[in-house]
């Protein structure tokens, strides 16, 4: 059964601000929760949509508290993850900083195994790479995600001294002219510039789906400008059909080996304009249930009439991908990856917060589905309550449904929200 899932999924995979952020009153925002606005950013619905559910989030948790389940996690002292620009410059650059440290301490990962695997920060790709169909398929995609993103961004505090949160980035603040954003201006406090222009990297193919392709920025070769321009990138490419022509092959075929190569990237208007707050909007609210929300995230059915129907899990993982962040298999290779899963965390989260009773536990496809063990040690699932999450070297297996709860889940070290 996940076998035909994840054909399904996989290929669907593929698929101005100058003011600094500065302290607002919390509005509508609990009390509880140091809100934090960038005032050139003006709430969109989707942020208007958080901050109106938060009273109900409120009462959850009253509720969670009473009943002794919160395992000591209360808004008060749950973590913040914020939008990229609602960090101060100071802040993002610290986030930079700690980021390309990860990128040089030592790896934890099998040498023999990952011999293209060069520090830490290569650990999360050689997990990705090696259990690509596992993190995707329809019982993990969501929870197998929300734990990648909290050991990346637990190793960054814990042996990178970041004393921040892992930040998400709101596509919609940049979707009009991305290459000018905060995020991609290849500033020192942004996540690095664009590639330089690569006249035979056309795009991201999208069979299926009218337009059938996201046209290339107009990058799509190295970055040249930013923190990121002297990365050295190594594991992959697993896919040569979505990253450029000019990378080369990796040395061994399930591309574990070392490739070193520089980062490249396209930073594309087309892709991100798939993912405004208009869509997250209609993602959230027009689905009662997890599997519809789940095929709208992911652009299934393709939608008619649309000039970017890409869904906004394919459209954010192109905001910026060639190589590595083009290739399903390798993209948390390109630090940008963590901005994406972090936001599409916050959409299901504000999903779930709409009904928490009945949605904090869904599943797609629950009924019908099975896992795909993510190693030897773990059967087949039919039931997600009996499914495990095991990232192996990341950190400890997990159970699905502890996953589902970023407020005390996992034993409570899940503690944070979305502002
Ligand atoms: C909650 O905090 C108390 C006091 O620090 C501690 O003893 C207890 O083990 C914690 N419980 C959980 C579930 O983490
Ligand atoms: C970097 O870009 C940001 C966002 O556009 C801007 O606020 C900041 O002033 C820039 N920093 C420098 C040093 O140019
Ligand atoms: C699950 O699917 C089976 C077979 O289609 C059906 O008989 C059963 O009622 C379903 N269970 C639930 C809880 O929806
Ligand atoms: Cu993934």
């Amino acid at each position: 059964m996940w076998a035909i899932c994840c054909a399904l999924l996989l290929p669907s995979l593929l698929a101005g601000a100058r003011a600094a952020a500065m302290e607002v009153s919390p509005g509508g925002y609990s009390p509880k929760i140091h809100a934090v606005r960038n005032p050139a950013y003006p709430l969109d619905v989707v942020d208007k949509l958080e901050e109106a559910t938060m009273p109900d989030v409120d009462a959850y948790m009253a509720k969670k508290i009473a009943a002794g389940k919160n395992n000591n996690c209360t808004l008060e002292n749950a973590a913040i993850r914020r939008e990229w620009s609602d960090l101060t410059e100071a802040q993002r650059e610290e986030y930079v900083a700690a980021v390309k440290c990860l990128m040089k301490l030592p790896p934890k990962s099998d040498k023999t195994r990952f011999p293209g695997a060069l520090s830490r920060f290569d650990d999360f790709v050689a997990y990705h790479m090696t259990h690509a169909m596992q993190l995707h398929d329809n019982f993990h995609l969501f929870g197998a995600h929300k734990y990648f993103v909290y050991l990346y961004e637990k190793a960054l505090r814990d042996e990178c001294g970041y004393t921040g949160y892992q930040p998400y980035m709101n596509y919609d603040r940049y979707a009009q002219d991305p290459i000018n954003s905060p995020l991609l201006n290849g500033n020192a406090s942004s996540m690095g510039g664009n590639g330089a222009s690569d006249p035979t990297y056309k795009g991201v193919p999208q069979p299926g789906r009218t337009p059938n392709i996201i046209k290339t920025g107009g990058g799509g070769g190295c970055v040249t400008e930013g923190p990121f321009s002297d990365m050295v990138v190594s594991l992959g490419p697993t896919s040569m059909a979505t990253a450029s022509k000019k990378v080369a092959k990796n040395p061994r075929s399930d591309g574990t080996g070392s490739n070193p190569r520089c980062l490249r990237r396209d930073v594309n208007r087309n892709a991100a304009m798939g993912a405004t707050a208009d869509r997250a909007f209609s993602l959230i609210n027009d689905h009662k249930d997890i599997d519809g929300f789940y095929n709208e995230l992911l652009g299934s059915p393709p939608k008619k009439n649309d000039p970017y129907p890409w869904g906004i899990h394919t459209a954010g993982h192109y905001v910026a991908a060639v190589d590595p962040g083009g290739d399903p298999n390798t993209s948390p290779g390109d630090p940008i990856f963590y901005f994406h899963h972090t936001s599409l965390d916050r959409l299901w989260w504000i999903w779930q917060m709409q009904d928490p009773e009945n949605r904090l536990d869904a599943v797609p496809y629950a009924n019908g589905s099975m896992t795909m063990p993510m190693n030897r040690k773990h059967r087949r699932a039919t039931d997600p309550k009996d499914t495990v999450v095991d990232l192996e070297w990341l950190g400890p297996p997990v159970k699905l449904l502890e996953t589902h709860d970023q407020l005390g889940g996992n034993s409570g070290a899940f503690c944070y929200v979305y502002v």
